[in-house]
C-alpha cells in the first residue's frame, strides 16, 4: 500500500531540487512535530536562547558580568567527542584505512535508519544552512544540518556563516555537504523534557565520504553536533581535498608581523593539549613588542594553491569553540577578552554572583560555586574528593570578530598567503624547541612523526609518546598513508612551498622542570621562524633539519643560559636512533600505502646520526667557531 506524503512546506527562497528530496525523506523517517527554516538572525538567535533559558538548557549569565551569555550542563553522559563511535564508512573498507572505524555504508545505513525512525518525534527540526568559509570564496563551501537541537542552532550561529544568504548561493543546483543530526531522545506526548536532551546509551557519528553525507545520532556535544566543525570542515573535507588538490587541515592561522611592517602568515598543527589556540594569539613579549600576531584562526585551515602556485588559506569557522580550564589572563588575555560577551559556556561551573568560574583561571578559586552537574563546590570538597568545578573539556563558543587580534584579512575570500607549516608536539625529551626540515618531503616526514606523551592516565600510559600525524589522526577522512601521498603530491606542484618546522615547547630538565618559558616568549622561536622564511638569519645543521645557535635566536630579557639553550637543542644520537625505530609503531600498520619517500627520510636521519657527537653542545660550538 502507499502511504499518502504530504510534502514539508519550503519557503520560495528555497529552490534547491536535492534539498528538498532529502528534506522530505528526513521528516518523514524521523518524524518532528515541526520543522523550522533558521534565518540566521540575531532576533532567531535571542527568541532561541529564550526558549532555552525557559527549557532549563541553558541558565542567562549575569548580565553586568557576562553580557549576552549563556551556560548550558550537558548529561555527563556526552560530555566530549566520541572517538571510537566515529565511523568512516567509504564504500570499501582500504580508503578508510586501518586509524579508522569502519562499517559497510549499506550496514550503517540500515542501523541508523532503524535509530532515526521517530527520532524527532516532539521536537521541532531546525534547517541550518551554512557556508564553511566567507560567503561566495572559491575556497568556501557550503553545508546543511538538519537538527532537533536548538543547542547547535545557537552554536551554529557563531561557529559558521549561518543564515538566509546562503540559499542564494545553493541555487537550484548547487552542491553542499548533508549534514543530519538527532539528539535520538523524542518526546512521548505530554513528555516533560530534560535539560540536556540526548541518547545515553547509543551514539554514532558517521561519515559517508563519497556522498559527502555526514549522520550523527545521540550527542549533542560539540564536535559530534556542531557538524560543521570536525566532521565536515575536517573529516569530509579531507576527502574533498584530495580529490580536488587541496589541503583540508587541523591548524590555526596566523598572521605575523615585523618591525618593519612586513606581513607574513603561517599554518601551525599541534596534537591536543599543546596550547594550540594560546599559540594563535600570542602576545610578543616586552622585547619584541614591535612584533605583531594577528589571528586568522585557531583550529581550522582549509589550503588551495592559486593561479600563481602559491598556497592560499582561509579559516573556515566563524567563530572559537575553545577549551575553558587553563584558559586565563596568564595563558591567553587576547581570548579572556573576546569572551567578556556574547559568549556561550559549556560545563564550566556557576559562580553564586551569576558569571562562569573553571579551573585554571587566573586568582583564587571561589570560596563556593555551583560544579558543571549543578552541585556544590568548595576548595575545600575539591581537595577531599578530586572534582573538578569545570568539566576538563568544558567549552566557550565565542564569535572569531570579538577577539581582539583579529587579522584584517580574516574573512578576505582569497584566503592569505602560506609561507610557513609548523608542527609540534608535546615532547619532554629528545626532540628540540626549534628546527626546520631541509625541504618538504623531509617536513612530511616530520609532521607524520609527531606526538604527544602523555600527562593524564587516561589516554594510555604516562609517559608513552602517542603519534598525532598532522594532528589529523581523529579527523582524517580517508587512509592516513594515502593522506601523506596526497601532501607528498602537493609539494610537486608547488614551485616554491612553504618552508616547514618543528616545535617542541615542553621540553624538560633532569629535574623535570620546564627548560622553556614558553607562551608569549614563543614570539622569539616565531621570529627565528619568519628570519629563515625571508632568508634573514643563518642556521646550523643537525640530523633533523636546520637549527638556530644561541646567537641566532633573540633571547633578549630571558633568563635562558647558552647550556639552556643547548640542552633545548641537543639532538641524542643514541635517543633518536631509538626514536626512529619507534616510527615503525604507526608506520608498519600503514605499511601498504605509505609513501616510499619515507623509508628514504628515515634513512636519510640515521645515516646523519653517526656525526652528531654525544653532546650537541660540541657540535654547536664547532659551528659557531666556523661560522665566524
Ligand atoms: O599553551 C601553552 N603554550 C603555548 C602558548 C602560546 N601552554 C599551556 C599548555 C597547553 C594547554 C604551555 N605550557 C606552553 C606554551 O608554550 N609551555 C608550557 C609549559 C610551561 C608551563 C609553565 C611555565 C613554563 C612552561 N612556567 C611557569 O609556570 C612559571
Ligand atoms: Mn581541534
Amino acid at each position: 500500500m502507499m502511504e499518502v506524503m504530504t510534502d514539508v512546506a519550503v519557503p520560495t527562497y528555497v529552490r534547491n531540487k536535492e534539498f528538498k528530496a532529502w528534506l522530505n525523506e528526513v521528516v518523514e523517517l524521523c518524524k518532528p512535530n515541526d520543522v523550522r527554516f533558521c534565518d540566521g538572525s540575531q532576533e532567531e538567535y535571542d527568541e532561541l536562547c529564550e526558549l532555552m533559558v525557559r527549557t532549563g538548557t541553558f541558565k542567562r549569565l549575569n548580565p553586568a558580568k557576562r553580557p549576552n551569555s549563556f551556560l548550558a550542563w550537558s548529561d555527563p553522559s556526552d560530555v566530549a567527542r566520541v572517538e571510537d563511535r566515529t565511523f568512516i564508512c567509504s564504500r570499501r573498507k582500504q580508503d578508510a584505512g586501518p586509524t579508522n572505524n569502519w562499517v559497510d555504508p549499506r550496514e550503517m545505513k540500515q542501523t541508523l535508519t532503524r535509530l532515526y525512525d521517530g527520532s524527532m518525534r516532539g521536537r521541532t527540526l531546525y534547517v541550518v544552512p551554512f557556508s564553511m568559509g566567507p560567503l561566495g570564496s572559491p575556497i568556501s563551501q557550503i553545508g546543511i544540518e538538519l537538527t532537533d537541537s536548538p543547542y547547535v542552532v545557537v552554536n551554529m550561529k557563531i561557529m559558521t556563516r549561518m543564515g538566509r544568504k546562503v540559499w542564494d548561493i545553493l541555487g537550484e543546483d548547487g552542491e553542499f555537504v548533508k549534514c543530519l543530526h538527532s539528539l535520538g531522545a523524542p518526546l512521548a506526548e505530554g513528555q516533560k523534557d530534560v535539560p540536556w536532551p540526548c541518547n545515553p546509551k547509543e551514539k554514532y557519528i558517521v561519515h559517508f565520504p563519497e556522498e559527502r553525507l555526514i549522520w550523527s545520532y545521540g550527542s549533542g556535544y560539540g564536535g559530534n553536533a556542531l557538524l560543521g566543525k570536525k566532521c565536515f570542515a575536517l573529516r569530509i573535507a579531507s576527502v574533498m581535498a584530495r580529490d580536488e588538490g587541496w589541503l583540508a587541515e587541523h591548524m590555526l592561522i596566523m598572521g605575523v608581523e615585523s618591525p618593519d611592517g612586513e606581513k607574513t602568515y603561517v599554518a601551525a598543527a599541534f596534537p591536543s593539549a599543546c596550547g594550540k589556540t594560546n599559540f594563535a594569539m600570542l602576545i610578543p613579549p616586552k622585547e619584541l613588542s614591535q612584533w605583531k600576531v594577528t589571528t586568522i584562526g585557531d583550529d581550522i585551515a582549509w589550503i588551495k594553491p592559486d593561479e600563481k602556485g602559491e598556497l592560499r588559506a582561509i579559516n573556515p569557522e566563524a567563530g572559537f569553540f575553545g577549551v575553558a580550564p587553563g584558559t586565563s589572563y596568564a595563558t591567553n588575555p587576547n581570548m579572556m577578552e573576546a569572551i567578556k560577551s556574547n559568549t556561550i559556556f559549556t560545563n564550566v561551573a556557576l559562580t553564586p554572583d551569576g558569571d562562569v568560574w573553571w579551573e585554571g583561571m587566573d586568582g583564587e578559586p571561589p570560596a563556593e560555586c555551583l560544579d558543571w552537574q549543578g552541585q556544590k563546590w568548595t576548595p575545600q570538597i575539591a581537595k577531599e574528593t578530586g572534582r573538578t568545578a569545570a568539566h576538563p573539556n568544558a567549552r566557550f563558543t565565542v564569535p572569531a570578530t570579538q577577539c581582539p587580534v583579529i587579522d584584517k584579512d580574516w574573512e578576505n575570500p582569497k584566503g592569505v598567503p602560506i609561507s610557513a607549516f609548523i608542527f609540534g608536539g608535546r615532547r619532554a625529551n629528545h626532540v628540540p624547541l626549534v628546527y626546520q626540515a631541509f625541504n618538504w618531503n623531509f617536513g612530511v616526514y616530520l609532521a607524520a612523526t609527531i606526538g604527544s606523551e602523555m600527562t593524564a592516565a587516561a589516554f594510555g600510559k604516562i609517559g608513552q609518546v602517542r603519534r598525532d600525524p598532522f594532528a589529523m589522526l581523529p579527523f582524517c577522512g580517508y587512509h592516513m598513508g594515502d593522506y601523506f601521498n596526497h601532501w607528498l603530491q602537493i609539494g610537486r606542484l608547488l614551485p616554491n612551498p612553504p618552508r616547514i618546522f618543528g616545535v617542541n615547547w615542553f621540553r624538560k630538565d633532569e629535574s623535570g622542570k620546564f627548560i622553556w618559558p614558553g607562551y608569549g616568549e614563543n614570539m622569539r622561536v616565531l621570529k627565528w621562524i619568519i628570519d629563515r622564511v625571508r632568508g634573514k638569519t643563518s642556521a646550523i645543521e643537525s640530523p633533523l633539519g636546520w637549527m638556530p645557535r644561541y646567537e641566532d635566536i633573540d633571547l633578549r630579557g630571558l633568563n635562558l643560559t647558552k647550556d639552556q639553550f643547548n640542552k633545548l637543542m641537543e639532538v641524542d644520537r643514541e635517543a633518536w636512533k631509538q626514536e626512529i625505530l619507534s616510527h615503525e609503531e604507526l608506520f608498519e600498520k600503514l605499511y601498504d600505502r605509505l609513501p616510499k619517500e619515507f623509508i628514504l627520510m628515515r634513512e636519510l636521519i640515521l645515516s646523519s646520526l653517526w656525526r652528531s657527537p654525544e653532546k650537541w653542545e660540541l657540535i654547536h660550538e664547532r659551528y659557531v667557531v666556523e661560522a665566524k
